[in-house]
């Protein structure tokens, strides 16, 4: 890399690139944004090493212990950018009715005109990396390039982890490919006698922009995690959505898993939950039920196609996990903990005196000592959390104890069943069979769930967040539930089984009534078995539930009482929600697919039968 500004900080730069539109727009953003110097990426671990020294020479990052965690770096933000931003997104469209209610909106010439204000000058001071990227395994048909522009070595250390990203991207996208432009920029510009902050962002603007027409990202003001690792949540999501709607498949917030019973016959299983409500802990579960087996494919994102023989096949885009510290631990997910014992990224967690990472619920008894994700002393007694709740890892997923061999298949893993899920207190079951596609898309349509930390924004609020995907779906949400009921109405497509799933049923006091995590396989179980038509189940007016006897809870020791709750049909409580779904579903119009409105009616009438 060039130290010392050029005159034309791109031209270094710009003799690597063969792709006449990506030469472009590298010159078009350098223009606008005035970094000192340009930097595009290669990938290599040369490039991540001169990342972390950049970092730490900065004062963003502290090297943690080597003898514990050796090549990780600890880093905090600052508290105004700690988690996704719901409120700074918009899906700027051509029309609002195609951004949908689900989704905040700008026209896109108007919001255009507004960042090209807050991009211009943006990246003074600072070197412009220019990263591609590739989303899923290279050379999968499934796969989609991307390239993403931004003025944090934060950022490239995350994506080099996260994507597969540099020159053999490059390579593959040849002298024509098209690629998804991601835009970034943390909005903080550095001025001729100014020393950079230990975590840039600008705490008065944030935007996080898709334009899905011309599939391009524009994010500025954010360091942090899906606001600015462009491949994730704003690519391989919200732009990715609308190409599957376009393209038929789906792109979705989802889990991949292989699961293989003690006869050795395996099934594989994505899972929608939303943020922060289980999916990279069901991902690599340990079974505790004796010669069941998870293996990990995905813990975040699934893109799915039709393969020859009308199956679904799923991929993983992402080659990292970007996952919720607090709560993980040797108990609860030890292949996380093992995933993360070098070569990881620790972000807003607490840092112990002998240089390394901590976090709520990491071991039973808090450390003596700690210094907190802000930078204070901290001791048990201290009335505060030590990291923050929405604190994370980055590590590669090929660390994972668990990852399955064929996680990198270019053609994916064709898929067995479809899970939704959510942190529901009351009224959902521990599990529910679908009684067919149509409708398990209603109900993944209804699934609702209370919002948790990964969000800025209250934590503990119930809304409904369908299939996981209202942060993340790039259009308007009817056309979205009618793109799910086309996908399983494709001629000769044999489509997985659709499952409700709620670990997070609690009783009167408050607490879980289920144990979770590695018990979560009992459940896992049942469904193989439904898929192989092996396991009984109950047609009950919300969908087929197992009897308490039909879940193989062996070794588990679990009251009566609370299994039966578990697998209760609350009439009830199914009842009151009728109303509320209607309503839900009422603020999508005419674009409110028929058969799911026929799908509440139904519900409604088996309930009150
Ligand atoms: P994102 O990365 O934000 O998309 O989150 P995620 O869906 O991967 O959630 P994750 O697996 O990281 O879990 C989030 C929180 O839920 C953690 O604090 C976990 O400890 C907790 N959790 C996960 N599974 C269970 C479970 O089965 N039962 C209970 N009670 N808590 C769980
Ligand atoms: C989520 O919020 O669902 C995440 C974390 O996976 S982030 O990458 O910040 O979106
Ligand atoms: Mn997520």
């Amino acid at each position: 890399m060039a130290n010392a500004p050029v005159d034309s900080p791109v031209s270094a730069a710009a003799g690597k690139i063969k792709n006449k539109k990506l030469l472009d727009w590298v010159e078009e953003v350098a223009a606008m944004c005035r970094p000192d110097r340009v930097h595009l990426c290669d990938g290599s671990d040369q490039e991540y090493q001169l990342m972390i020294r950049i970092m730490l020479q900065s004062g963003s990052a502290i090297s943690l212990n080597p003898e514990r965690r050796p090549n990780s770096i600890y880093v905090r933000s600052t508290t105004v950018d700690v988690a996704r931003v719901e409120d700074r997104t918009f899906i700027c469209s051509k029309t609002q009715d195609e951004a949908g209610p689900n989704n905040n909106w700008e026209e896109p010439t108007r919001m255009r005109r507004r960042l090209t204000e807050l991009f211009t000058g943006s990246m003074r001071g600072r070197t412009m990396y220019v990263i591609p990227y590739c989303m899923g395994p290279l050379g999968s048909p499934i796969a989609k390039v991307g390239v993403e522009i931004s003025d944090s070595p934060y950022v490239v250390a995350n994506m080099h982890i996260m994507a597969r990203v540099g020159t053999k991207v490059l390579e593959q996208l040849g002298a024509d490919g098209d690629f998804v432009k991601g835009w970034h920029s943390v909005g903080a510009p550095i001025g001729p006698n100014e020393q950079d902050s230990a975590w840039p962002c600008n705490s008065e603007h944030k935007y996080i922009c898709h334009f899905p027409e011309t599939r391009e990202i524009l994010s500025f003001g954010s360091g942090y995690g899906g606001n600015a690792l462009l491949g994730k949540k704003c690519h391989a999501l919200r732009i990715a959505s609308v190409q599957a709607r376009d393209e038929s498949w789906l792109a979705e917030h989802m889990l991949i898993l292989k699961l293989t019973s003690p006869k050795g016959e395996v099934k594989y299983v994505t899972g929608a939950f939303p943020s922060a409500c289980g999916k990279t802990n069901l991902a690599m579960l340990i079974s505790t039920v004796p010669g069941w087996k998870v293996e990990t494919i995905g813990d975040d994102i699934a893109w799915m196609k039709f393969g020859d023989d009308g199956r679904l096949y799923a991929i993983n885009p992402e080659a990292g996990f970007f996952g919720v510290a607090p709560g993980t631990s040797m108990k609860s997910n030890p292949n996380a903990m093992l995933t993360i014992t070098k070569n990881s990224i620790f972000t807003n967690c607490a840092l112990t005196p002998d240089g390394d990472v901590w976090w709520e619920g990491m071991t039973d008894e808090k450390p003596a000592e700690l210094m907190d994700w802000l930078r204070r002393q901290w001791t048990p007694d201290s009335a505060r959390l030590a990291s923050h709740a929405n604190a994370r890892f980055t590590t590669p997923a090929k660390q994972c104890p668990v990852i399955a061999k064929e996680w990198e298949d270019p053609k994916g893993v064709p898929i067995d069943a479809i899970l939704f899920g959510g942190r529901r207190a009351t009224v959902i079951p521990l599990v529910i069979e679908s009684f067919d596609w149509q409708h398990g898309t209603f109900l993944g349509a209804t699934a609702s769930s209370e919002t948790t930390a990964a969000a800025a924004g209250k934590v503990g609020q119930l809304r409904r967040d369908p299939m996981a995907m209202l942060p993340f779906c790039g259009y308007d949400m009817g056309s979205y539930f009618a793109h799910w009921l086309k996908i399983g109405a494709t001629p000769g497509a044999k489509m997985p089984k659709i499952f409700v799933v709620n670990w997070f049923r609690k009783d009167e006091k408050g607490k879980f009534l289920w144990p979770g995590y590695g018990e979560n396989s009992r459940v896992l179980k049942w469904i193989f078995e439904r898929c192989n038509g092996t396991a009984n189940a109950v047609d009950t007016p919300i969908g087929r539930l197992p009897r308490p006897e039909d879940l193989d809870v062996g070794g588990l020791d679990i009251p009566a009482a609370n299994l039966s709750k578990l697998l209760n049909v609350d009439v009830e409580g199914w009842l009151g929600e009728i109303p509320l779904i209607h309503q839900f579903f009422d603020q999508f119009g005419e674009r409110l697919p028929k058969a799911l409105r026929d799908e509440v009616n139904r519900l409604e009438q088996r309930l009150k039968k």
